[in-house]
């Protein structure tokens, strides 16, 4: 599976692209069981909603089930990072955001690679993200949005908010774009929510903003989030470096399957 010109013009232009049903139900359905089988694995990957016992985000389910081992391999998704950024590519972070069903909490405005410039001292914005739809998403129940255009300036704040909202991450809140910022940017192009029947795949890019609202619809909106980072930009590690479960130490460029991660059922095991 490659990007056309028009797709990779349209990447380029907007900092992001959305391709509808690009896996199938199977396979979505594959991916659900991975997720509610890896939900059961208690640990500080896990990150639940404040002062609730639902899981807000799950870190790391590329480590500890097969499915999503695979999936990150999967020509669908790694061909297209490879057009968009470079042949080697690893995946630096691998999260799954979980917005439940009547309260799903919101995720700020916010760009990712501040986020991995403060936390991780990462060298550039060599990242493509892959987000999955493992439900349907609707106007309701708290797609992404994004606004065109706005990776092309650099990074639009420069630190992190004295007061951390999660610990075990750096959550949006902390490193969130003022209202201000938010009106200019809005007003230059807009807003864009890609939405789409489960198994979509949104790319997008670490630099472009984005944010969601929270889901106060009776259905759930399960995002897996895949960032790919180019493998000759790696962190200058800080001297306390971030657990492993939230930026991956494992930089071995990785080797496309040449086919669908489930094809006749197969799986291939954990490295
Ligand atoms: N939670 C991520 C991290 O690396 C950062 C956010 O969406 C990416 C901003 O801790
Ligand atoms: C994120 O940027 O990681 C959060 C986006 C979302 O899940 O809505
Ligand atoms: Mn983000």
């Amino acid at each position: 599976m490659l990007l056309s010109n028009e797709q990779l013009e349209r990447y380029r232009s907007d900092g992001f692209l959305l391709i509808e049903s690009l896996l199938d139900q199977q396979e979505v359905e594959a991916l659900r069981s991975a997720f509610t089988r890896d939900c059961k694995s208690p640990g500080p990957h896990l990150i639940t909603e404040e002062g609730s016992a639902r899981v807000r985000a799950i870190y790391a389910s590329h480590r500890r089930q097969s499915e999503f081992a695979d999936l990150v391999r999967d020509h669908r998704l790694l061909a297209p990072v490879q057009q968009i950024l470079t042949k080697d590519v690893y995946i630096y972070q691998f999260k799954i955001n979980s917005k439940s069903a009547f309260g799903g909490e919101k995720w700020s405005w916010h760009q990712d690679y501040l986020a991995w410039r403060i936390a991780d001292n990462l060298p550039a914005p060599r990242q493509v993200n892959v987000g999955v739809f493992l439900d349907d998403v609707t106007e309701f129940n708290g797609p992404v949005i994004y606004l065109p255009g706005s990776h092309h300036g650099g990074m639009l704040n420069d630190r992190r908010s004295a007061d951390s909202k999660s610990v075990q991450h750096l959550d949006p809140d902390d490193i969130a774009l003022t209202p201000q910022q938010l009106s200019d940017h809005v007003a230059r192009r807009g807003m864009v929510s890609p939405k789409g029947p489960a198994g979509s795949v949104v790319f997008f890019s670490s630099e472009v903003v984005h944010g969601s609202a929270p889901n106060m619809s009776p259905h759930p909106r399960r995002l897996l989030i895949a960032t790919y980072n180019d493998v000759a930009n790696q962190p200058s590690w800080p001297e306390q470096p971030r657990p492993e479960y939230v930026v991956c130490r494992d930089a071995e460029p990785l080797r496309s399957l040449g086919r669908s991660f489930l094809k006749n059922g197969e799986l291939v095991s954990i490295t």
